[in-house]
């Protein structure tokens, strides 16, 4: 694979980058912490470091250095498509490198050859009730994947030879699982789908597609060819937020303890699975239509939306998509996403609402000075987009944000593991501690 060359290559520039840091320079304070942050969710506090991606609070992300509208504009796209090849997207993630077309092409190649999912992953899905959230179904079949770890085997294995698996050697392995558990998303998550709201069908990968236009063919949209530039879009802009958001956070956690791909990913997809993070999108377009609802389903007018937000934040709702722990501005992906809904289906009265709520909600947010961001993070629009193209069941949602994200989860191991980032151990303190500290201050 060119990948591997290209990681390769940069390889002992980027250890020895790492080593000087670490020697030079180990006992520079890079923040202090506060007993606030320790209590607030560890907020702002610069404890990790990852080149993959940066969110910076008033731009929001760049992926390996590129903004949205960058990655959106470079990346390769196939004849016809004015979206990028999601397997393009991961050679850029992976060796920091913008892809030629030829390979962009290889890694989605490669995802074909690798997309035969074994029968047994279909019936521990089938095991469970049909009413199982798709994140749960997601997450197990993920683990029901972990068997075929070939870290895990080699890993064991040179546990009982004379001859071991250098340390220097282990990402290549994380980076084969990491390929194979990809390939098989669009199958794993196309049949959750199929399981739980159509016809149970399994459809094998086509060679022919990308990874994208497979995941909407298995889904019975095969000549939606509108929808599957959204799948490139949602795909593309969902996969990685830096190291800190709770998904990522939690894979690259777990792999710290040299746990395979699959063991880190199904993690983060746990994790991903919570209302405060992922699982927000399906609760947007919920919410979008429960508003439409109140308004016997037509799109309120301005005046009549600002009390009815009001009377949600006096009663102490919290409104889904808006808010966000590190942006303090709109985020670009919902801008992205936004761009697209107005090109395409700007007369869907969800949009429509949506974009009254942009209107309006910001500064009714902002009013009392408590929510710290008051403007619109992606999850605002997700789910109105897939709606409008059908796929009206909203606890999928959360699945796709997943294919999405493990994406960048990998990205983030495989350089764990590349830099030999050891296992991680924060150190707690307990209240008495911080009391006494206090004391002393
Ligand atoms: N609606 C109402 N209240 C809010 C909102 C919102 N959208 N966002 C924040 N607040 C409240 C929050 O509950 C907190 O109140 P309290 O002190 O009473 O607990 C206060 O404002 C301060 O919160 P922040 O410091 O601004 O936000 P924090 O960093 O703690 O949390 C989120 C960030 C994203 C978890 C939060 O804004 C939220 O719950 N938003 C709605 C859910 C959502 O859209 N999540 C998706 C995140 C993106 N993703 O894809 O993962
Ligand atoms: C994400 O994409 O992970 C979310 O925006 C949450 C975050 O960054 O904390």
């Amino acid at each position: 694979m060119k990948m591997i060359e290209a990681i390769t290559e940069q390889l002992p520039a980027w250890r020895e980058r790492v080593n000087r840091l670490r020697t030079q320079f180990g006992s520079l304070k890079v923040c202090d912490v506060t007993v606030e942050q320790i209590y607030g969710g560890i907020r702002g506090v610069q404890i990790q470091v990852s080149d993959i991606s940066y969110v910076d609070p008033y731009e929001g992300i760049r992926l390996r250095g590129y903004t949205i509208p960058e990655v959106l504009e470079y990346l390769p796209k196939k004849p016809g498509s004015d979206f990028p090849l999601v397997g393009g997207l991961y050679y850029l993630l992976m060796t920091d490198r913008l892809p030629n077309e030829a390979e962009a092409d290889e890694v989605e190649q490669e995802w074909a050859s690798r997309s035969q999912i074994p029968e047994h992953v279909y019936q521990v899905i089938r095991q469970f009730p049909r009413d199982t959230h798709p994140m749960t179904l997601f997450s197990v079949a993920i683990m029901a994947l972990q068997p075929s770890s070939q870290f895990a085997s080699k890993y064991a294995e040179q546990m009982f030879t004379s001859e071991g698996l250098p340390k220097g050697d282990y990402w290549k392995y994380y980076l084969e699982d990491s390929m194979n558990l990809i390939a098989k998303l669009p199958g794993i998550a196309s049949f959750i789908y199929n399981y739980k709201y159509r016809n149970e069908e399994i459809v094998s990968y086509s060679p022919e597609l990308d990874w994208s236009a497979n995941f909407a063919r298995m889904i019975g949209k095969a000549e939606d060819l509108r929808y599957q530039d959204l799948c490139r879009l949602f795909f593309v802009i969902h996969s990685d937020h830096e190291g800190g958001n709770v998904s990522a956070h939690t894979s690259y956690l777990v792999s710290s303890a040299l746990s395979d791909v699959y063991l880190s990913c199904a993690a983060g997809m746990n994790g991903l699975a919570g209302p405060l993070h992922g699982l927000a999108n399906q609760e947007c377009i919920r919410w979008v239509l429960q508003v439409r609802e109140a308004f016997g389903g037509h799109v309120p007018g301005k005046e009549e939306l600002t009390d009815h937000l009001r009377r949600q934040l006096q009663a102490g709702k919290l409104i889904p998509g808006y808010g966000h722990a590190v942006l303090r501005v709109t985020d670009p992906r919902f801008t992205v996403q936004y761009e697209f809904a107005k090109k395409y289906i700007s007369n869907d009265p969800n949009i429509e609402l949506i974009g009254r709520v942009f209107e309006v909600l910001p500064p009714i947010l902002a009013e009392n000075g408590k929510v710290k961001n008051p403007y619109p993070n992606v999850d605002a629009i997700n789910g109105a987009l897939q709606y409008h193209y059908g796929v009206k069941e909203f606890d999928f949602y959360t699945v796709l944000f997943g294919m999405s994200r493990i994406l960048g989860l990998t990205a983030h191991i495989v350089w764990g593991r590349i830099l030999g980032k050891p296992i991680e151990r924060p150190k707690s303190l307990t209240t008495a501690m911080l009391e006494q500290l206090a004391e002393k201050s």
